[in-house]
């Protein structure tokens, strides 16, 4: 796991880099247990020695019988949190707007998401794309909101349902389309597709496809770049990393371990539950615990919590933007559910059979779209016309981008063994043997 390898090297990479500061971490004896930290600036606020002898204590007083269930969960008691933290207060008040300008720009990047959303799904019908291919439609506000409220250059990593992600960071939307299409111009030369959205230029860390699989990265992401900036220039951890995760992802162990890593470690991650209320065809509450109250799976690690109206991009940013910046300032991490919808299936071949037309009715009267075309026609002078002068540019855009895609060309057999893994023993011709497992004069 990503967070943990960080944490095994961290002695060894300062090491390496010459960094003075090795000296001072330190070695602790407890419970006849002995173990290395980090730099002690890298445990800021808390200390080791009392998690481990916390979790012997309450491992003695387990096989001693006197810790039952009642007092475990009596939350009057105050006890030293495992991790050195609980929550802490939300953070101030809500953010303001900006100004009717950048909300303009918001609006078209949204309706540029949707647009290009249902050309994917028009060309994956008419089997121009391939392989798997799940739509955000309906949730075009998490990635602009969240997205608008960080800066440029903080990492951002997220599940499979990733264009419009990639899209809100910043990725042009021909190399977007032409990853659709398995072509060579796409983000990722056509090799990943729908599920793979990657984009070092705009720090996309790309969209990955095994359930929760991106948040140990994400904290691995968060991790680095606190390392980097705490210790390796001495200086101020001022990135967060965004990481975006579905609901389905709730109930899988990595990213309870990366949670519980991410509290531990003080990291300035940012995780973005993306509530759309289902996991494939299995709806929340069939599937996960304690769904009504998301925020004890947050409070179990000591991460601040929120949860936000995800189709409400105004209200969304505004509750999001002090928690990014918190999380910035006390790099500490932090997880905001945004409850949301997605308007199609969970891939291109769902029926949507578990869920009424009522419902999904219900949800779009919602659109996040309309309401911020809504509220700019109300409190600033978008007209009707401006309206559908964006939308024309928007298709036209994307048009533009699905010619691009079509006429790039189809990614030849030369690149299958490209780009694959980074070649550290030299590079894999096929039949040859690898240069880690040759012997002197092969
Ligand atoms: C480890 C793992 N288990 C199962 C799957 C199959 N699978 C693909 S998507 C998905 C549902 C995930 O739902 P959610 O996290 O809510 O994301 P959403 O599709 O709603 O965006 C599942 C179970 C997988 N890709 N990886
Ligand atoms: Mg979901």
């Amino acid at each position: 796991m990503a967070g943990a390898a960080g944490l095994w090297y961290a002695p060894r990479l300062k090491k390496r880099a010459g960094v003075a500061q090795l000296d001072r971490a330190s070695v602790y004896e407890t419970e006849g247990y002995r173990f290395e930290s980090c730099h002690p600036r890298f445990h800021r606020g808390r200390r080791s020695e009392s998690t481990l002898s916390g979790m012997m204590g309450a491992f003695r007083g387990l096989l001693r019988g006197n810790v039952t269930a009642a007092n475990m969960t009596d939350t009057t008691k105050t006890t030293t949190p495992v991790g050195g933290r609980q929550p802490q207060a939300a953070p101030g008040p809500k953010a303001a707007l900006p100004s009717g300008h950048d909300l303009l720009g918001w609006l078209r990047r949204m309706l540029l998401i949707r647009e290009f959303e249902i050309r994917c799904m028009q060309a994956y019908q008419n089997r121009l794309i391939g392989g798997f291919c799940h739509v955000y439609v309906g949730q075009e506000a998490v990635a602009v909101g969240t997205i608008a409220a960080v800066q440029p250059d903080d990492p951002v990593v997220a599940a499979y349902r990733c264009h419009g992600i990639a899209l809100a960071r910043g990725m042009d939307p021909r190399h977007c389309m032409a990853e659709m299409y398995g072509r060579e111009g796409g983000c990722a030369k056509g090799k990943g597709g729908s599920m793979h959205m990657f984009d070092a230029d705009h720090f996309m860390y790309g969209g990955h496809g095994i359930v929760g699989a991106q948040v140990p990265l994400g904290a691995g992401l968060a991790f680095a770049t606190k390392y980097e900036d705490e210790v390796l220039t001495a200086g101020q951890s001022d990135k967060v990393t965004l990481c975006y995760l579905g609901d389905g992802a709730l109930n899988q162990g990595a990213v309870h371990e990366a949670m519980n890593l991410a509290g531990l470690m003080d990291l300035p991650l940012i995780l973005v539950l993306e509530n759309n209320r289902y996991s494939m065809g299995t709806a929340i509450h069939r599937g996960t615990t304690m769904s009504h109250a998301l925020q004890t799976k947050a409070e179990a690690y000591g991460i601040e919590f929120a949860s936000v109206d995800g189709k409400n991009v105004l209200e969304l940013y505004q509750c999001f933007k002090p928690l990014a910046d918190w999380c910035r300032e006390h790099s500490r991490p932090v997880f905001v559910e945004a409850r949301t919808y997605r308007y199609k299936g969970h891939s291109m071949s769902d029926p949507r059979k578990y869920r009424s037309k009522e419902e999904e009715a219900g949800e779009q009267s919602q659109d996040c779209i309309d309401q911020l075309a809504n509220y700019l026609r109300e409190h600033h002078d978008l007209t009707d016309d401006g309206f559908r002068q964006l939308t024309r540019q928007v298709k036209s855009q994307v048009r533009d981008a699905v010619a691009w895609a079509k006429a790039s060309p189809e990614t030849p057999l030369s690149e299958l063994y490209t780009d694959v893994y980074t070649d550290v023993w030299g590079k894999w011709t096929g039949t040859s043997r690898p240069q880690m497992l040759r012997e002197d004069g092969d």
